[in-house]
């Protein structure tokens, strides 16, 4: 059985447990309190060299760090990743879209603002970072102007990394009401068999007011 190593308000890790529910794998999973340290500490800086969640090991011993990493890893063989060369380079496509226009944004927004960091954050940043937001949610809302799904007209893995912050800019301050194909997309995965509903405020957890060590 692999393991996660997991916190439980990361929608980066929320990523992996969607696919694995859309699998129905089981898997064991390990909390790593990352405002606590222990995602520094050097035996899990073995298991993931930066310190981040989600990270999982496999039952040889193998080690895989990085969201769309391991989502590659595990949809590898299943409706959720493309076969094909050009369907498989599109997915990748977007999940390099989602980590450079979407997680790094939208996601930081949102987690700043979820555990009360957005004031003491310069005010350049944050609308540096809210602008980058709007962008990248423009050109979502094109994509999927023309398309059920973000690759295409399947739903792939690039839907469920995309789907972990994109659907939660509200948390980060920013609405989605000019975004329709965006909200249309939404309702579309969160109507997948297998949808993962539950996520996780950041106020299950007192030490995420902590700067990250
Ligand atoms: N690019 C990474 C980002 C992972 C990431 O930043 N995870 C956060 C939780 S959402 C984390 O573990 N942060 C702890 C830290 O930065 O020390 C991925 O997609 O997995």
């Amino acid at each position: 059985m692999i393991t996660l190593y997991d916190y439980l308000p990361s929608q980066n890790a929320w990523k992996v447990r969607l696919l694995l529910n859309h699998l129905n794998q089981p898997y064991e999973q390990v909390l790593v309190a990352i405002f606590g340290g222990e995602g520094q500490a050097p035996d899990y800086r073995k298991v993931s060299p930066t310190g981040t969640v989600p990270a999982i090991r496999l039952d040889d011993g193998r080690v895989l760090s990085e969201s769309n990493a391991i989502l590659m890893y595990l949809a590898e063989g299943t409706p959720y990743l493309p076969s094909d060369a050009y369907g498989r380079a599109k997915v990748y496509q977007w999940l390099s879209f989602e980590q450079e226009r979407v997680e790094s944004q939208i996601g930081a927004l949102r987690h700043w603002t979820m555990t009360g960091k957005l004031p003491r954050r310069p005010e350049f940043l944050v609308e540096m970072k809210r602008k980058a937001g709007l962008n990248a949610l423009a050109t979502l809302e094109a994509q999927l102007s023309d398309h059920d799904f973000i690759a295409g007209e399947q739903y792939t893995i690039a839907d469920m990394s995309l789907f972990a912050y994109a659907s939660r800019t509200e948390e980060a301050g920013i609405s989605l009401a000019p975004f329709p194909a965006v909200r249309a997309w939404i309702a579309r995965v969160e109507s997948q068999a297998g949808f993962l509903p539950t996520m996780h405020p950041y106020a299950i957890d007192p030490l995420s007011a902590n700067e990250l060590p």
